[in-house]
């Protein structure tokens, strides 16, 4: 008897074995913080970064540089350094010669792709430069480590890395990012917001960051993506310089912008139920499965279910016909764990009246459909499931964003979801704020609301998210 899956009210246990029993990531290897893709698991990411791939791949171009870095590179930029030298990986030795520069695991490219960048670049002409790699990168992550979450190879690392002409532009190609973000976690079906970091946590090597983040259901945040506006910070460094129209050498302004599997972790933490995944039809693995329930001979159902079959597959529609000699229940069972969206079941009766009976995995709602309607129902019915999910998860994320004036109201408002509060904008306030209420200001919203700094009491209008972040 297979194990079942603990109720989504405990939200972690959850997550654990959702993962394993849908066959997402396997986390028994050997090494921690390292996970195996699952072939579903991997079909599913696949589909994920499809949908990120065709967005960026309109005025971006892929690229793929090299894994190792050399620490002569690597230690150029003073601040990068500092913020990642305690989770760098290094390798020191080629067999058994000790290396004369040691080589870094990228946790991140800049140092990789910069120093490239500066021969690709030699004139006005050459920029806007954007270039974006999906590839695995390594972080040894102090911190608790989970599956998709905080993993210490990241192998799904997405970032994008853009040159331009002035300060302005790169602020230009920091608005496209969070749009294209926005519009890649609005296909995935996930409620999301972005804020402005702090300066005490933007990245390393940033003039700003900006952070985008969801709320999973224990009420923590997950940030799934950061842009950054690099100024000429790397520029200088790296000495990445164009020649202006006027002849006139001058440091290119930079951005770089970044997705890990996290965006898996959050389309299976925020719609997946109590029986397990539930997927957004435009990524699930497969869409729509038939499961016929044969009854006597049952060669009658057995072939109506081959036609139905291959009518949805000639339409394009991912869909699996389980016609194993499992139980109907057990076979209900597995392909709703899997977040499948939909159901066809045949069975004589349906087979008498010419229909279908198709059950949706989100609402589990039971309509019975004739045949000759099935296909544009299905194409309706995804459609359909796509938003009831995101405005299931929206209004869900609504009602955990609350407006609170105190930090007593914070700390309470945290333990569920996001607070909102006024912040001066000095840092030794939004220490004390995180202090305080044992939660993290995520960053500045860009709306504004005329109130106190809760700290200072200072009038602003400067508005903060504070919650519990993974
Ligand atoms: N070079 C920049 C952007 S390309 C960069 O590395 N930014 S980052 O450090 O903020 O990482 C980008 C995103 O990767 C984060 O927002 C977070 O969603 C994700 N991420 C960071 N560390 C991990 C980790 N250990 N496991 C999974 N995802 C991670
Ligand atoms: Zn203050």
């Amino acid at each position: 008897m297979a194990k079942s899956l603990p109720k989504k009210a405990g939200f972690s246990e959850w997550y654990s074995e959702i993962l394993l029993m849908a066959g997402i990531v396997d986390v028994r290897y050997p090494i921690k913080g390292l996970c195996v893709w699952h072939p579903f698991g991997l079909v599913l990411r696949n589909r994920v970064y499809s949908i990120l791939r065709s967005l960026l791949d309109v005025d971006h171009q892929e690229a793929l540089f090299p894994l190792l870095i050399p620490e002569t590179e690597f230690m150029k930029e003073a601040e990068h350094i500092k913020g990642f030298e305690e989770e760098v990986y290094w390798v020191t030795k080629g067999g058994a010669t000790p290396l004369e520069v040691p080589l870094a695991l990228r946790p991140t490219s800049e140092t990789a792709i910069y120093p490239m960048f500066k021969l690709w670049i030699r004139s006005h002409t050459d920029l806007p430069l954007r270039v974006y790699q999906i590839v695995n990168t390594f972080r040894y992550e102090t911190k608790h480590t989970r599956p998709l979450i905080r993993v210490r190879e990241i192998t799904s690392f997405k970032e994008a890395h853009t040159a331009h002409t002035t300060w302005e532009d790169a602020e230009k190609q920091v608005h496209e990012a969070v749009r294209i973000y926005s519009e890649f976690y609005d296909r995935l079906a996930i409620p999301h917001i972005f804020t402005k970091r702090p300066g005490w946590d933007k990245f390393p090597g940033a003039d700003y960051s900006i952070a985008v983040d969801t709320l999973m259901p224990d009420g923590k945040t997950l940030q799934i993506g950061t842009i950054h506006h690099l100024g000429t910070n790397f520029a200088k460094t790296f000495d990445i310089r164009y020649e202006d129209v006027n002849g006139e050498q001058q440091y290119v302004h930079q951005t770089c912008y970044g997705i890990s599997e996290r965006c898996v972790a959050a389309v299976i933490a925020v719609h997946g139920d109590d029986r397990g995944l539930i997927l957004p039809p435009e990524v699930a693995p497969t869409q729509v499965v038939i499961v016929s329930i044969p009854f006597g001979e049952g060669k009658d159902v057995r072939e109506a279910s081959q036609r139905v079959h291959k009518m949805l597959s000639d339409e394009r529609f991912r869909v699996v016909l389980d016609d194993s000699d499992e139980r109907p229940g057990a076979k209900y069972y597995k392909w709703e764990t899997k977040g499948v969206p939909l159901r066809i079941e045949i069975g004589p009766r349906d087979l008498k009246s010419n229909s279908v009976t198709l059950v949706r995995r989100d609402t589990f709602e039971k309509t019975s459909i004739s045949v000759p309607d099935l296909v544009p129902t299905i194409h309706q019915k995804l459609k359909d499931i796509h938003t009831s999910l995101y405005e299931k998860a929206k209004k869900s994320f609504d009602e955990r964003m609350v407006d609170c004036t105190a930090l007593d109201e914070v700390k309470t408002t945290v333990k569920k979801g996001i607070a909102k509060i006024n912040w001066c904008g000095e840092e030794k306030c939004g220490l004390k704020m995180e202090e305080g209420t044992g939660a993290d200001v995520l960053g500045e919203l860009t709306q504004t609301k005329k109130g106190k700094c809760p700290v200072c009491g200072k009038k602003t209008d400067k508005v903060v998210l504070m919650a519990r972040a993974y």
